[in-house]
């Protein structure tokens, strides 16, 4: 494939929350499109969706919808992935898959532009989007192991409901209505759709998100520790991490611990990496009760750190409050860079 100046783009997914936020974005950052095809399952093929001032009919994604795509962006699941990246592999498109399906694949670049994004050099056809609670934290403890090393990390974090899908949102808002009119809330599908138990969201916390693996740890925290060493080319680095879920509708935040290797580096010397490093927007000011939250990163690309603190016993220690939101830098807007980093380099051909 030579360097085209448009290209025929796929979006499967096309109706979820994150598929509407691609869409949103290759529209905002005049992605250059040749033709966009909108995807999804049967159920929702036949929504029409607007792109560019143009009606778009969201149709069934089968085998056949990827002949003549150039780039196929997949938010529709797991299962989905696997069934339907090799077909449009095979047919002539890279994918950028935003599931679980092939990130720890070998042959797959696991991909955050402002930490590796030369890994996309290596792509056979697929790359894949990490977990938007990893994302989040590899871009902001970056410019920090550039430059001081890191030992270890330890992370708790705080979950938006929208990364469980459009179901989900609608979930706990039928559960806070019923809950201020004194009813009784009823729980389907949080915390994990089609696990054997279902607990209200609703005023309440939930320390699962996704399923538990046999160490006793969720499958959520297990990509976190597992991405976070593939994307940062640390495979011996200690990480662990303790992922929660609360009731809001946008962005993840994230208490995290660091162990720097450097000695004698100061919050100062933290403060001067973060700030105006790609893609981070640092606000701390306890002065000033400056400090980022779920509803001030909602809707922005960036990702935002604040409450750097030295730890009070370990010397090398440091803690720090990250906030962004999941459906854009941690899901959305991270595919599409991924597809312009592509194109920029001329690295869409295998
Ligand atoms: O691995 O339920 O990309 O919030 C990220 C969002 C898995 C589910 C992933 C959630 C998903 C997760």
């Amino acid at each position: 494939m030579s360097q085209k100046s448009a290209y025929n783009v796929a979006v499967v997914g096309a109706t979820g929350a994150v598929g509407q936020k691609i869409i949103e974005l290759l529209e905002e950052k005049d992605f250059p499109i040749d033709q966009l095809k909108l995807l999804s399952s049967k159920r929702s093929a036949g929504t029409k969706k607007k792109f560019k001032q143009q009606e778009v009919i969201v149709e069934e994604a089968v085998p056949e919808s990827f002949t003549g795509v150039d780039i196929a962006l997949f938010s529709a699941g797991g299962s989905v992935s696997k069934k339907l990246a090799p077909e449009a592999v095979k047919r002539g498109a890279v994918v950028i898959d935003n599931t679980s399906a092939y990130r720890m694949d070998d042959s797959v670049p696991l991909v955050v532009p402002e930490v590796n994004k030369a890994d996309l050099k290596q792509h056979q056809g697929i790359i894949a989007n990490p977990n938007c609670s990893t994302t989040q934290m590899v871009a902001a403890l970056k410019p920090l192991k550039d430059a001081f090393g890191l030992k270890r990390i330890i992370v708790s974090t705080y979950q938006a409901v929208s990364g469980a899908g459009n179901e989900a949102c609608d979930e706990l808002t039928k559960q806070s209505q019923d809950h201020l009119s004194g009813k009784e809330l009823h729980a389907e599908l949080l915390p994990v759709k089609g696990d054997k138990k279902h607990f209200p969201i609703a005023f309440n916390a939930l320390p699962q998100i996704d399923v538990f693996q046999d160490n006793g740890y969720t499958f959520e925290e297990m990509k976190m520790i597992n991405e976070t060493k593939k994307i940062m080319h640390a495979s011996e680095l200690p990480v662990a991490a303790t992922c929660v879920r609360l009731p809001f509708f946008t962005s993840h935040a994230e208490s995290v611990y660091i162990e720097v290797e450097k000695e004698n580096v100061t919050v100062e010397d933290l403060w001067k990496q973060l700030e105006g490093a790609d893609g981070l927007v640092l606000q701390d000011n306890p002065s000033e009760q400056l400090y980022p939250t779920p509803l001030t990163a909602a809707g922005k690309e960036e990702v935002f750190v604040g409450r750097v603190r030295k730890d009070l016993d370990h010397k090398n220690g440091f803690h720090l409050w990250i906030v962004s939101d999941n459906l854009l830098k941690g899901a959305a807007w991270n595919t599409v860079q991924i597809a312009q980093e592509l194109i920029q380099n001329n690295w869409l051909q295998r």
